[in-house]
């Protein structure tokens, strides 16, 4: 069984939060895989801040869920864009592309993030490209942790004061961007988080086109169980179904 998940914002200061992931995981069985589509933590310094950030636990339950034979799959989000390779082998993840293919039966799923699409926000695209830049990475990286924590900080404090001032329609998915990506890819799918607005979109642009939005964890859990037939999104106690039509694959 395929599974997926986001946007949970996991911190320290939140072991109850900890505790739902693992309450969530136990179900997940030898051979399952579950796709984490980013900002799993409330921010990320790099791979050497696991201890400095209070993550030790997360790590230890990362690694024993793929211990028991659950495949896990990681695409980073605009909170953990720096979790890299050190910290998804220790934890036995397999870290994707903010644009991966999953193929299930007849069906291309295009996963992602989902801040990439949020065109219209520009200051989140400047902050998004200038924070993606190697060079950028490299100097952050090399920081000390206490400074990287600072500036981390304020990047937090900028975001909350600027997301402040935007309306719920520049935050949203920009929906040219999502027909460009989806045509780009020939899928008829996508599968994204970030938004925090839960939701089984029908494409008008297209027919049998859908975007699936998973929501985040607060108040409670959110996922979408995927099989190839179709999936169901499950957020706030409420389960939204889709069916797969089969062989409409490419068509767009
Ligand atoms: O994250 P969220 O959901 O609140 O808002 C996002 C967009 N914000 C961001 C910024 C992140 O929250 C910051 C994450 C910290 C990562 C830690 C490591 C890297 C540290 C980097 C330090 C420079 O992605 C927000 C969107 C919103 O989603 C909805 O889509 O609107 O976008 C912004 O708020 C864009 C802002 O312009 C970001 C401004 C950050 C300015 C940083 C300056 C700090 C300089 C420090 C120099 C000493
Ligand atoms: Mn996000």
């Amino acid at each position: 069984m395929i599974q997926l998940i986001s946007d949970l914002h996991l911190s320290a200061d939140d072991p109850a939060l900890l505790d739902q992931f693992r309450q969530y995981v136990a179900q997940l069985e030898s051979g399952d895989e579950l796709y984490i589509l980013g900002d799993l933590f409330e921010y990320w310094l790099g791979d050497d801040a696991v201890e400095f950030l209070g993550h030790l636990q997360a790590e230890r339950l990362l690694s024993s869920i793929s211990d028991r034979g659950v495949q896990l799959n990681f695409l980073t989000g605009n909170r953990d864009f720096l979790l890299g390779r050190s910290f998804a082998d220790r934890c036995g993840m397999n870290l994707i592309a903010d644009e991966h293919i999953l193929n299930v039966g007849a069906e291309r799923i295009l996963l992602m993030h989902g801040d990439r699409l949020c065109t219209d926000d520009i200051a989140h695209q400047q902050f998004r490209t200038m924070v993606r830049t190697p060079s950028w990475q490299e100097g952050f990286l090399a920081k000390p942790l206490v400074e990287r924590d600072a500036m981390a900080k304020l990047a937090r404090y900028r975001s909350e004061d600027g997301k402040a001032a935007k309306t719920p329609q520049i935050m949203d998915v920009n929906s040219t961007a999502v027909d460009e990506v989806m045509r780009a890819h020939r899928v008829r799918i996508l599968i994204h988080g970030h938004t925090h607005r839960p939701a089984v979109h029908e494409i008008g642009s297209a027919d049998g086109a859908y975007r699936i939005v998973l929501g985040d964890w607060a108040p409670g859990p959110s996922w979408i169980r995927l099989t190839e037939t179709g999936l169901e999104l499950q957020f706030a106690g409420t389960c939204k179904r889709l069916a797969f039509r089969g062989g409409a694959n490419g068509r767009r």
